[in-house]
């Protein structure tokens, strides 16, 4: 029989070869024929499967309301400097995503990690919170440097609404809640922030949905696929500062002397 030469690459999210592209063997098509939106495209691309629509929803409900957060937080800033240094879309874009991680953004897997061992564990928040300080670790999708518990994230409170309406259980967002409500009483920036919010709805979405079994709901926390959700829709707003800055043909930026202490 024909032997056929070792590969170099194994691929099995998309195929090209044929008449039209697929996604997860989905055809260009059929997507548009079904009037697929991104968060089907997500779905297909991520997950290797079609998600019912409620999920497709939520997923793209997490991108509209990541897409940015103003011209202060991290990723923006460094976006703003870059294009204001004459870079090109590229490099500014770069600059703002190569601030996403453990405090800016990219918490969304820790979260789900951490709430999802603490919750099956059975852990209280006071031992999980607790036990968490005993290591040294912040808790991931919890805190905020301007939202507190008088001036609460409408992101957060949006996906709750979404998610206590759509979802047929949300075990692990109410544990984060819980945790949310002992951390408050500690200090009052301790909140749930949209990193948590995201992390622990997205991990009733995988246990809720009955599209995943056990196993591949292990894998994809461990893998860490949630903080592409934020890098993907913070994509946008960066990609939105940068060609403002160009618009307003924004000089090079300098920071303040008066704003450094200069010190020994
Ligand atoms: N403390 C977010 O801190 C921030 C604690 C904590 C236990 C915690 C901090 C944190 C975990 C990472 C996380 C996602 C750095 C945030 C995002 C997207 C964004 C951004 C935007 C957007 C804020 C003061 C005291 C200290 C700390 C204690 C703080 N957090 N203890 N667990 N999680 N969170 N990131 O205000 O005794 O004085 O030493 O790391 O979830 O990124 O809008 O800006 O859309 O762009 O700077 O929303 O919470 O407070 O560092 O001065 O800490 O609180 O140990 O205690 P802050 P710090 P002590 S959402």
């Amino acid at each position: 029989g024909k032997v056929r030469a070792p590969t170099h690459i194994i691929s099995t999210i998309s195929d090209d070869r044929g008449e039209e592209p697929c996604y997860a063997g989905v055809p260009m098509s059929s997507i548009i024929q079904h009037g697929y939106g991104v968060g089907d495209v997500i779905s297909l691309l991520w997950f290797k499967r079609s998600l019912p629509r409620y999920c497709t929803q939520f997923i793209e409900i997490c991108i509209m309301l990541c897409a940015d957060h103003g011209p202060c937080v991290s990723g923006a800033h460094n976006t703003i400097v870059t294009a204001r240094a004459g870079k090109d879309l590229v490099s500014s874009l770069v600059s703002g995503l190569l601030t996403i991680g453990p405090r800016f953004g990219g918490a969304i897997d820790d979260a789900a990690r951490y709430f999802k061992d603490a919750c099956d564990r059975g852990l209280t928040p006071y031992e999980f919170v607790e036990g968490m300080k005993k290591k040294g670790i912040r808790v991931p999708g919890i805190g905020h440097r301007i939202k507190s518990r008088d001036n609460r994230d409408k992101r957060v409170q949006l996906l709750q609404q979404y998610a206590h309406t759509h979802f047929p259980s949300v075990k692990y967002m109410e544990y984060a809640v819980q945790v949310e409500a002992y951390t408050l009483s500690k200090a009052n920036n301790l909140v749930l922030n949209v990193d948590g919010a995201i992390g622990s709805l997205f991990l009733d979405l995988l246990a809720g949905s009955g599209m995943f079994s056990k196993q591949e709901i292990d894998e994809i926390v461990e893998i860490g696929y949630l903080n592409g959700l934020f890098v993907l829709a913070r994509s946008i707003g960066l990609i939105g500062h940068t060609f403002d800055q160009k618009r307003l043909k924004q000089p090079l930026y300098r920071h303040p002397w008066e704003d450094v202490l200069y010190t020994k």
